[in-house]
């Protein structure tokens, strides 16, 4: 008698979560998705593979681009953060899921072509954070967030569409570019890790409901600026390296990348912040695709995200490159900061 094995459903998968999987998994809970979240993610990640992969290069095409203005393949060796910025826009704008986007790159919102569809998605970006990290092989991000449309569906999305206050967002999130490449995702409830396999060619879940601690030991500032702070920002670093009998100084960690920077936040805690000084005087990072979508991944992992006033997911933006101070972490050491910042 011969035996059938089974191969239906298995209790946990043996190859582990993709992001497509995961995606697909929260559509199905939600009775009105209509799976266009789903596909504008897809192409996110999609976009993402492929920047990863031509970042993994970059040293390559960079050395053999100075031998002339073609690499070995023949093809054209570009500005890095220019290719990321035309990949993320190539991907996009023909999956009809999107009406309009703002990129760091771009001074302008990029509109959609008129042969594609005009979604009910507002995608902005910083298609490669940390550009002054690519010559010297340091870890550098993509960082994405997207809104609903404010205009009326179907049409050609405009500037209104893309000035949107950071508690309106849909889902944001970053990709790094560094050791191994991940991408860490919120759609405002939890936050979610996933590690890209290049033998697979896929993410896969690694970092479930990443939690920020509620203090770390770490802050992370360009120190370099100190003599260019308010006195208050000043004080507040002199206290936090000095040590006192009832804590140790903290460790100052600064990679010059936001997204490598606050990374390492996330899963480590502590502080992360950009403030203003004399010589940027709204501080230096842009709102609306820089602190607005990681102000979301930090307060959706259970940390908090200040301008030194204001809730930055509060801040009604203005400008698509508006700038805003930044004070991003752990709870508990973010209030240290305000603290001092408003005293
Ligand atoms: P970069 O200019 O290299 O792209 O906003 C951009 C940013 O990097 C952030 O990623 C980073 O945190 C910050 O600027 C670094 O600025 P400083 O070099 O002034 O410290």
């Amino acid at each position: 008698m011969s035996r059938t094995l089974s191969i239906g459903p298995v209790k946990e998968s043996p190859i582990g979560t993709t992001l497509e999987r995961h995606l697909l998994d929260r559509q199905r809970c939600m009775a009105e998705a209509t799976g266009d979240f789903t596909g504008l993610f897809q192409q996110i990640g999609l976009a993402a593979k492929i920047i990863g992969s031509r970042v993994s290069k970059a040293g390559l095409l960079g050395i053999l681009g100075r031998t002339g203005t073609t690499n070995v393949q023949g093809e054209q060796v570009q500005k890095l953060d220019e290719f990321a910025n035309r990949t993320i826009v190539s991907t996009v704008e023909g999956g009809g899921h999107v009406c309009i986007m703002g990129s760091e790159e771009v001074e302008d919102p990029i509109a959609i072509p008129p042969q594609y569809p005009k979604g009910k998605y507002v995608l902005q970006f910083d298609p490669l954070d940390g550009s002054g990290n690519i010559d010297i092989n340091a870890s550098i991000g993509t960082i994405f967030s997207i809104h609903h449309r404010l205009t009326p569906d179907g049409e050609p999305g405009t500037l209104r569409d893309l000035l949107q206050p950071g508690y309106d967002i849909v889902a944001a999130g970053y990709v790094i570019y560094g050791s191994s490449n991940m991408l860490v995702y919120s759609t405002g409830e939890q936050v979610d890790g996933f590690t890209y396999d290049p033998g697979v060619g896929e993410f896969f879940l690694s970092h479930p409901k990443i939690r920020i601690p509620e203090r770390g030991d770490i802050y992370s500032i360009n120190e370099g600026n100190y003599h260019n702070w308010d006195e208050r920002i000043q004080k507040w670093v002199d206290w936090i390296k000095t040590p006192a009998p009832e804590r140790k100084a903290y460790k100052l960690r600064y990679i010059g990348a936001m997204v490598a920077d606050l990374h390492r936040t996330l899963l480590r805690g502590g502080i992360f912040c950009y403030p203003q000084d004399v010589k940027n005087k709204r501080g230096k990072l842009r709102l609306l695709y820089e602190a607005s979508p990681m102000a979301f991944v930090v307060e959706a992992a259970g940390g908090m995200a200040s301008d030194g006033t204001n809730r930055i997911l509060e801040i009604q933006p203005k400008e698509l490159h508006q700038r805003t101070p930044v004070f991003m972490g752990s709870p508990a050491d973010v209030a240290d900061a305000l603290r001092f910042a408003n005293a």
